[in-house]
C-alpha cells in the first residue's frame, strides 16, 4: 500500500546532520524501514501549488512554451475527426504543466484534421474536454518537415548528442530547412508576444536558434530554453559543420536548462573550445558579446499523483485480468519494456540479456515472460527502419529458441497502447527493464515507479539515463553487458518480496517528491530571478 494513504503508524522524530547547512527533523516511519523528510512532504509540489506559485510569479507576463510536438493532435478516423495524445516523453511531462500555468503553446501542427479545428492563426483551446491552455499551431510544407525535423534535427543532432555509435548525417539543405523553419517559429511566435512581457520556454533540440531570434524580435521577453537529451563530450560536437552557428544560437538564451549538471558541463567545455566566449564557473553562467547565459539543471519527472490515480482505478485492474489471460502471463515472473522504438533505448541489448538470462537459468522456461511495448517512431529515418527489423528478427529467433508448446518468453506489442494499458502492464510485471545507451532522463523509469502501488515492482535501470542519478534504489546495470543486465533480471526475480518493498517505497518517495510540478516550480523561480 502506499505509505500516504496508509497509517503511518507512530512516527517518531529524528534529528539528522546534514553536513555544514545543520540538522533538519526527519520522520522515521514503522512502515519498511525507511526514513522520510518531514519538511520535503510538507513542502511537495502538486498542481494547485503550482497554479498558485504561476499567479505570484507570472503576474501580467505571458507564458509560452515551444516545441516540434503538439500536445494534441487531430486526426481523421472513419472519415470523423479524432484527437489523439502523442507519445513523447516531452509533450506527456508538460502538458500538465501548462494545464496548470494556461498561456500558450506554440507547435507543429502535424495531424491531418489539425487544420479543421483552428482559427485562422492556427489556434485552438485544448485539452478538448476542458480547455485550459491555448495551442497554436504552424504549418510546415513536406520539405520543411523531411529536412528540418527527419534531417537535421533526427538525422543529424539526435545521435550526435546521443554519442551512440551511429554516425550523424550533415546534409546542407536538412541545415537551411532548419534554419527555414527556426524562423518560422520565430515569427509565429513574435506575432503572438510583440513586445509584451512574457517568458518564452523553448523545448529541445529542434531550436538551436531560435533563441537569439527570439531576443531579437521580441525586447521584453525572457528565454529559457530545455535541452531535454544529453549534451556530448567537446570532441563530440566538434564534428557538426554549423556548431558556431547553433552555439551562438542558444547563447541568445538567458537561461539554458539540462536535466543533469554533466550536460550542462560538457556545453560550458563545447562553449570555451569553439567561441570567445567568459564561463564563470562559479555562477554556471556564460556571457556572450554582453548577454549572460545561465547554465541550470533541473531532472525533468512524470505527474506522480495522477499516475498513482488511474493506476488505482477499476479499468486498470479489468486490464490486468485480461492481459494475463491475453498474453498468457505467468503469475509472477513477468517483466516489462516500455520504450519508442529508438536505438538509443537499447531494445536490442535489452532482448540480447533476456536470451542470456533464460541460457544461464533454464529453470525459468516455460515460467517467464517479457512485454515489449516498442512503439515505431520517426520510420523515414534509416536507421529506425532498420532498427525495427532488428527488433522483429531478433524476439523472433530468442521466441524460437526457447518456444515449448504455445509458449514463448517474449511477448511483442507494437502498437501504440492507451494510457490504461500502460499502467496495466507497469502494474502486472515483477521487473521493469529500462536499459537506454544514453538518455537525457528516462520517464518510463519514473513512471513504472508512480504506477508501483503494491511496491512489488523491481526497476533495472540503465547507468547511463539521467533518471539513475536520482533513482539509486534501482538495480543500475551497464546495458553494454548481456551479462550483467542478465544478472539483475535474476536478482530482481529472486529478491526477497521485503527488500523489493524497501526499494520501491524509496523510489515512490523520490519521485512523489521531486514530480512534474516541482521540476516546473524550480524552473519558474529561477526565471523570476531572470528579472
Ligand atoms: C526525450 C528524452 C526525456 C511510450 N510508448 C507508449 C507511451 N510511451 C510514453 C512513455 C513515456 C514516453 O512515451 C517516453 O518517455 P522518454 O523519457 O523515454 O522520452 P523520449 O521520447 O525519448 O524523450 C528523454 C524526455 O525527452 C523528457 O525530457 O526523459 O530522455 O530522450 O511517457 O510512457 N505512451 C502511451 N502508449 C505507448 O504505447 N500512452
Amino acid at each position: 500500500m502506499d505509505s500516504k494513504s496508509s497509517p503511518a503508524g507512530r512516527a517518531r522524530g529524528e534529528l539528522v546532520r546534514r553536513g555544514q547547512a545543520g540538522y533538519t527533523i526527519r520522520l522515521r516511519l514503522p512502515h519498511a524501514g525507511s526514513s522520510v523528510s518531514f519538511f520535503n512532504r510538507l513542502m511537495a509540489q502538486t498542481r494547485d501549488t503550482l497554479r498558485e506559485q504561476v499567479q505570484r510569479t507570472l503576474r501580467n507576463r505571458l507564458f509560452v512554451v515551444v516545441s516540434n510536438r503538439e500536445p494534441y493532435i487531430h486526426i481523421y478516423r472513419d472519415r470523423k475527426i479524432q484527437m489523439l495524445r502523442p507519445a513523447s516523453g516531452l509533450t506527456i511531462a508538460l502538458d500538465p504543466v501548462m494545464r496548470a500555468v494556461g498561456g500558450l503553446w506554440v507547435a507543429h501542427g502535424a495531424g491531418e484534421a489539425d487544420p479543421e479545428v483552428t482559427d485562422d492563426r492556427g489556434r485552438v483551446q485544448v485539452p478538448p474536454e476542458k480547455p485550459a491552455y491555448t495551442l497554436k499551431r504552424v504549418w510546415l510544407t513536406k520539405e520543411q518537415e523531411e529536412g528540418y525535423y527527419y534531417g537535421l534535427a533526427n538525422g543529424a543532432f539526435w545521435p550526435l548528442c546521443h554519442n551512440a555509435f551511429r554516425r550523424p548525417v550533415f546534409r546542407q539543405s536538412d541545415w537551411e530547412r532548419y534554419r527555414e523553419v527556426n524562423g518560422l517559429f520565430a515569427q509565429a511566435v513574435a506575432e503572438e508576444v510583440g513586445d509584451q512581457k512574457a517568458f518564452i520556454f523553448i523545448q529541445d533540440y529542434h531550436w538551436g536558434l531560435l533563441p537569439r531570434m527570439l531576443k531579437e524580435r521580441c525586447p521584453r521577453a525572457k528565454v529559457a530554453h530545455f535541452w531535454h537529451i544529453p549534451w556530448p563530450h567537446p570532441e563530440v560536437f566538434r564534428i557538426c559543420p554549423w556548431r558556431i552557428d547553433i552555439l551562438k544560437g542558444m547563447l541568445g538564451n538567458d537561461m539554458l536548462c539540462f536535466h543533469i549538471r554533466h550536460h550542462g558541463l560538457n556545453f560550458m567545455d563545447t562553449v570555451e573550445r569553439e567561441l570567445e566566449a567568459r564561463t564563470d564557473r562559479e555562477t554556471n553562467a556564460i556571457i556572450y558579446r554582453g548577454h549572460a547565459t545561465k547554465i541550470r539543471n533541473f531532472p525533468i519527472s512524470v505527474d506522480f499523483e495522477a499516475i498513482q490515480e488511474e493506476a488505482a482505478s477499476r479499468e486498470v485492474a479489468r486490464k490486468m485480468k485480461e492481459f494475463r489471460q491475453q498474453f498468457r502471463l505467468p503469475p509472477r515472473n513477468v517483466g516489462v519494456g516500455v520504450d519508442r522504438a529508438d536505438y538509443t533505448k537499447g531494445i536490442p541489448d535489452r532482448l540480447r540479456a533476456i536470451d542470456r538470462f533464460l541460457e544461464l537459468h533454464p529453470e525459468y522456461i516455460g515460467d517467464f515472460a517479457f512485454v515489449q511495448v516498442a512503439v515505431p517512431s520517426r520510420v523515414r529515418v534509416e536507421e529506425y527502419r532498420k532498427l525495427n527489423e532488428e527488433i522483429d528478427t531478433l524476439i523472433e529467433e530468442i521466441n524460437w529458441k526457447y518456444r515449448s508448446g504455445s509458449w514463448k518468453p517474449i511477448v511483442p506489442v507494437r502498437e501504440h497502447l492507451g494510457r490504461t494499458e500502460l499502467f496495466a502492464l507497469y502494474r502486472l510485471a515483477r521487473f521493469s527493464l529500462v536499459t537506454s545507451l544514453q538518455d537525457g532522463m528516462n520517464l518510463v523509469a519514473k513512471e513504472f515507479v508512480a504506477a508501483n502501488l503494491d511496491e512489488k515492482g523491481v526497476l533495472v535501470l540503465s547507468e547511463f539515463t539521467g533518471a539513475a542519478r536520482e533513482l539509486t534504489q534501482a538495480l543500475i546495470v551497464n546495458p553494454y553487458s548481456a551479462d550483467q543486465t542478465a544478472e539483475a533480471i535474476h536478482r530482481a526475480l529472486t529478491m526477497d518480496d521485503k527488500q523489493v518493498r524497501a526499494r520501491m517505497h524509496r523510489l515512490r518517495e523520490i519521485v512523489r517528491e521531486r514530480n512534474i510540478y516541482k521540476w516546473a516550480s524550480d524552473i519558474l523561480r529561477k526565471l523570476r530571478r531572470l528579472g
